[in-house]
């Protein structure tokens, strides 16, 4: 996986969302998600706006607006259509497959009305995946498994990744790729590598989060996609700081990419 380029990986994945953001990530060289932490409506929509050119994929936490309210989705959609980026709801969903159901599809959010990407734990096992497969919603749908964390002291063991793992081969059409911090699944290179905790200017935060750079992430750690958070939305110019980011992340995966072993 780690040395084949996006197009021929494109060809292997059996997800869909995997392989639009394949195609969107060669089409627009960008292997960057920004995570819009961000608590108000319009902030979100603006700064939506202003890293868009800049990204494959926005990730959301859309229960941190706010003022959220059902119309946020339409021009957020139309943003995301325009830019060609994928909207991404990180809800890292972890309750029994019946409950997971009625979070992804309804109630205030009806994430899979407009989120073709969720996250989900693999802590509660299979059901979790079962209930998103069957949901009313969008057709192309595709899950990020969560197999490690970013975060000092997180209980994952070596075995709870494995397993991560072993389950997201079970489920090749639902499952977009994996969140982890390091290169796992060299021998599945449908699935993509999406790795959080990534910053130039800190190490950490006050509050358990780890960072690498982006180098850091796509030459040591098996990053495909990249999730960079305050290192653009704290930034003075996000859309500068996104450039940046997607420029340095791109030059990365063409050197790893370079040399065939
Ligand atoms: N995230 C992590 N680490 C994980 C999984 N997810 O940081 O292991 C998510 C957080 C946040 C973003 O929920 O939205 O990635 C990181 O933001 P930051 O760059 O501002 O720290």
């Amino acid at each position: 996986r780690l040395k084949m380029s996006f197009e021929d990986r494109e060809k292997l994945a059996k997800n869909p969302v995997a392989k639009r953001l394949f195609e969107i990530m060669r089409n627009k060289q960008t292997t960057l998600c920004v995570a819009a932490d961000i608590l108000s409506a319009t902030d979100l929509l603006n700064f939506a706006e202003a890293v868009g050119p800049h990204i494959c994929a926005l990730k959301t936490h859309i229960d941190i607006v706010e003022d959220f309210n059902p119309n946020l989705i339409q021009p957020l959609q139309q943003i995301a259509d325009r830019h060609n980026f994928v909207l991404f709801e990180d809800r890292k969903f972890a309750d029994i497959g019946k409950t997971v159901e009625y979070q992804y599809s309804k109630g205030l959010y009806s994430i899979s009305s407009w989120a073709p990407l969720v996250t989900v734990h693999s802590l509660m096992g299979p059901g979790v995946l079962d209930a998103i497969k069957s949901s009313d919603g969008a057709k192309a749908r595709g899950v990020f498994l969560l197999a490690e964390a970013s975060s000092a002291g997180n209980l994952i063991s070596e075995n709870y990744t494995k397993d991560t793992i072993k389950m997201a081969e079970q489920y090749p059409e639902l499952i977009t790729g994996i969140v982890c911090q390091s290169p796992l699944f060299t021998n599945n290179p449908g699935f993509i590598q999406l790795c959080p905790g990534v910053q130039l200017e800190n190490k950490q935060d006050n509050l358990g989060q780890k960072y690498n750079s982006p180098l850091t992430v796509v030459l040591e750690k098996g990053a495909d996609v990249a999730v960079v958070g305050r290192g653009i939305s704290q930034a003075p110019e996000p859309a500068v700081a996104a450039e940046k980011y997607k420029k340095i992340l791109w030059n990365a995966y063409l050197e790893r990419i370079k040399t065939r072993v």
